[in-house]
C-alpha cells in the first residue's frame, strides 16, 4: 500500500494536501523538515556550528538516512506533519459485542481516557461495545493507521468504523454531537463493493483535512472557529453500506446562515469526495440520496422526519 499518495486522483490529493497544508500553517513547520530531526551531528536544527550567516556544507546523503516517512518505515518513521485536530478511531462488529476487549488492540501510541461528560455517561450502553481502536494527530499516523486496518469491503456485516475528533465520542448523546444531525448515504452492496474503499478513504481524507467546512478553514489568524464536522462513519450492512458525515449543529426551519453551510458539507460530500455530479439523483432500491437528518429526528426513528437532500 505504499504508492498510496501518489497514485490519489485530484480530490483526495487536494484535501491530503489540505491536510498538510492546514497542520504546517497551524504550526509553522517548514514544509521539507520536521523540527524535530537533528542535523546529522546530533544537534537540533539551528544549533549549527560557525558564524551566524555562514553557509553550512550538508551531507544529504546522512540527512536522507536519518528522515524516515511511513512510507520507507511504517512503524518507526520520525517525520510527521500534524494535522488541524487529533482525531481517534472506533469500531465495532458483531465480533466485539458484549465482548470486554482491550481499549487498544493494535497499537503502541498513546490513549487519553474517556471524557467524563454527562453525554459520555448517559451514552454508556451505546457505547459499550465500541472499541477504540488509536488516536491519531499527523498525516503520518494517519497513514501508518490507514496501511494497517483492514478496509470497510472486508468487514463482516454489521461493523462500524466511527472516525472522530478526539475527545468526542461516537453518539448522540456528546455534548457536541446531542444538537446536531448527518448526512448520509447508503449504497446497495453488490454496486459498489469495489468502490466503498475508495469512497471511505476519501471521506476520511476530508475530514481530517477539514475541506467540508471551508468556514473553519477561512478564520482569520487568531480566531477560533469550531468545526461543523465531528466525526465520519461507514457502516456496512447485509444489502448495503452507509457512509456518515456528523455534524455539530442542525439548522432550524429560521435558520439560513446555518442551513447553507450544512449544504455546503453534504454537496462537497456529494461531488467533491463521492465524484457525482451535481444534479444526479442517487436513490433507487437500497439505495439513498445524499441526506441530512437531525439526531433528534434520528432517533424518533423517522417519524416526521425533516431531511435536507443535496
Ligand atoms: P444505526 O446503527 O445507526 O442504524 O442505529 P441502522 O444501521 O439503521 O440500524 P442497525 O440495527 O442495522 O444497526 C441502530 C440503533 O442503534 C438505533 O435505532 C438506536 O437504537 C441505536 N443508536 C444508534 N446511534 C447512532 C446511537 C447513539 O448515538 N446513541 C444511542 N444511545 N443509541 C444509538
Amino acid at each position: 500500500m505504499t504508492s498510496v499518495s501518489s497514485s490519489l486522483p485530484p480530490a483526495a490529493l487536494q484535501a491530503s494536501k489540505s491536510a498538510l497544508a492546514a497542520a504546517l500553517a497551524d504550526n509553522n513547520i517548514p514544509e521539507t523538515v520536521d523540527s524535530s530531526v537533528t542535523n546529522g551531528n546530533g544537534k537540533e536544527h539551528g544549533e549549527e556550528d560557525g558564524e551566524p550567516g555562514e553557509i553550512q556544507e550538508v551531507d544529504m546523503q546522512q540527512q536522507a538516512e536519518t528522515l524516515r516517512t511511513v512510507f520507507s518505515d511504517p512503524t518507526n518513521f520520525n517525520v510527521k506533519h500534524p494535522l488541524f485536530s487529533p482525531w481517534t478511531l472506533w469500531f465495532d462488529s458483531p465480533a466485539t459485542k458484549g465482548r470486554n476487549l482491550p481499549q487498544t488492540p493494535i497499537s503502541a501510541f498513546p490513549q487519553t481516557p474517556l471524557p467524563q461528560t454527562p453525554g459520555v455517561a448517559a451514552a454508556a450502553g451505546w457505547m459499550e461495545d465500541i472499541k477504540r481502536v488509536i488516536n491519531f494527530d499527523s498525516v503520518e499516523e494517519f497513514w501508518g493507521l490507514y496501511n494497517n486496518i483492514v478496509p470497510p469491503s472486508k468487514l463482516p456485516q454489521k461493523a462500524n468504523y466511527y472516525l472522530f475528533k478526539e475527545g468526542i465520542i461516537p453518539a448522540w448523546e456528546d455534548e457536541a454531537n446531542k444538537n446536531g444531525g448527518k448526512w448520509s448515504i447508503q449504497l446497495p452492496k453488490e454496486k459498489n463493493r469495489n468502490n466503498i474503499d475508495q469512497y471511505w478513504l476519501y471521506t476520511m481524507l476530508a475530514a481530517i483535512g477539514e475541506t467540508f467546512d471551508p468556514f473553519l478553514t477561512s478564520a482569520e489568524p487568531g480566531e477560533s472557529r469550531d468545526s461543523l464536522v465531528t466525526g465520519v462513519i461507514v457502516s456496512t450492512r447485509p444489502q448495503f453500506y452507509r457512509i456518515s458525515i456528523w455534524t455539530r449543529q442542525a439548522p432550524g426551519a429560521e435558520d439560513d446562515t446555518l442551513r447553507e453551510r450544512i449544504e455546503t458539507i453534504g454537496k462537497h460530500f456529494k461531488t467533491g469526495v463521492l465524484g457525482y455530479p451535481e444534479n444526479q439523483k442517487l436513490g433507487g432500491p437500497l439505495a439513498t440520496e445524499v441526506e441530512f437528518m437531525s439526531h433528534k429526528d434520528s432517533e424518533k426513528k423517522g417519524k416526521a422526519a425533516k431531511k435536507i437532500i443535496v
